[in-house]
């Protein structure tokens, strides 16, 4: 078959063009596609909400590629198994009450999870703004990562959403955003970004979904973000906390909880 070259050119540029245009107006739209993104955007899509998911990086995963130090093997314990199963992620016991997945295995699974169930990803896009209408954070705005690390002086496009969950990691770059053009308004003791705490796997993984929630209309808080806005302990290499407040995150948009 004979094969043009500019053929091909059309068919991304009017394909992706398609799908941009989808992403300006949805449900939620998920800042950061580390285990925590990946999880919520699936339990959303799965329960037909309109889900986005923004990633500033070429490829989603977060902090999960590298399991710890490297060594690509993530730790999950008892309380997140039947996430691990739901998406069909193999485990191995390691003892009682620890199981060890391959990380490489983990990202691909929730990433190929959060795309059948209809979520839309969009990567080397990083949000670099929120917008607010009265009192309430009603959308995203968006520039392509390479005019961020180029500091180009490109003006960037807006997205229009009903929730967006803050799912950057340890940056909480969502919740920093509405702190610096507001002031402290978050649902902290602050008002402010509480800032994280050493490390603590124990409590860490229990805040970690304690503190995922609603911390300023519209915007929800999700993974290690939600420790960072609230204050709790980070816990390295064990993710079960960053499945769980997945989860909990959707559901709470849900108002399953
Ligand atoms: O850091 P990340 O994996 O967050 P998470 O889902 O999981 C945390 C764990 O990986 C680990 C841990 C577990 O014990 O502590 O750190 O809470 O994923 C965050 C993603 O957000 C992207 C970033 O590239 C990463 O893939 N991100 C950060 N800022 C932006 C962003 C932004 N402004 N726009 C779009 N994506």
């Amino acid at each position: 078959m004979h094969l043009e070259d500019v053929t091909i050119s059309k068919a991304i540029i009017s394909r992706y063009q398609e799908e941009l245009l989808e992403a300006l107006e949805s449900d939620v739209a998920v800042v950061g596609g580390g285990p925590a993104g990946l999880v919520a955007a699936y339990y959303l899509a799965r329960a037909n909400k309109k889900v986005v998911l923004f990633e500033r990086k070429l490829s989603v995963g977060g902090g999960m590629w590298g399991g710890g130090m490297m060594f690509n093997q993530i730790v999950v314990q008892d309380e997140a198994l039947p996430i691990l199963k739901e998406f069909g992620i193999s485990y191995t016991t390691f003892q009682e009450g620890y199981y060890t997945a391959s990380s490489v295995e983990a990202v691909a699974a929730l990433t190929l999870g959060a795309v059948r169930a209809g979520a839309k990803i969009y990567n080397l896009i990083s949000v670099e703004d929120v917008m607010v209408r009265d009192n309430r954070v009603t959308g995203l705005v968006i520039n392509w990562t390479s005019v961020d690390v180029a500091r180009l002086h490109v003006d960037p496009l807006s997205v229009q959403c009903t929730y967006v969950i803050d799912c950057t990691g340890h940056d909480a770059r969502v919740a920093s955003m509405v702190v610096k053009k507001l002031g402290p308004v978050l649902k902290t003791k602050s008002g402010s970004l509480e800032g994280e705490k050493p490390m603590w796997a124990e409590r860490g993984e229990m805040a970690t979904v304690a503190n995922t929630g609603e911390i300023y209309p519209g915007l929800f808080v999700a993974g290690m973000a939600a420790n960072a806005v609230c204050g709790g302990h980070r816990m390295g290499p064990i993710f079960g906390g960053m499945l769980l407040s997945g989860r909990r995150a959707a559901r709470l948009i849900l108002g399953e909880e």
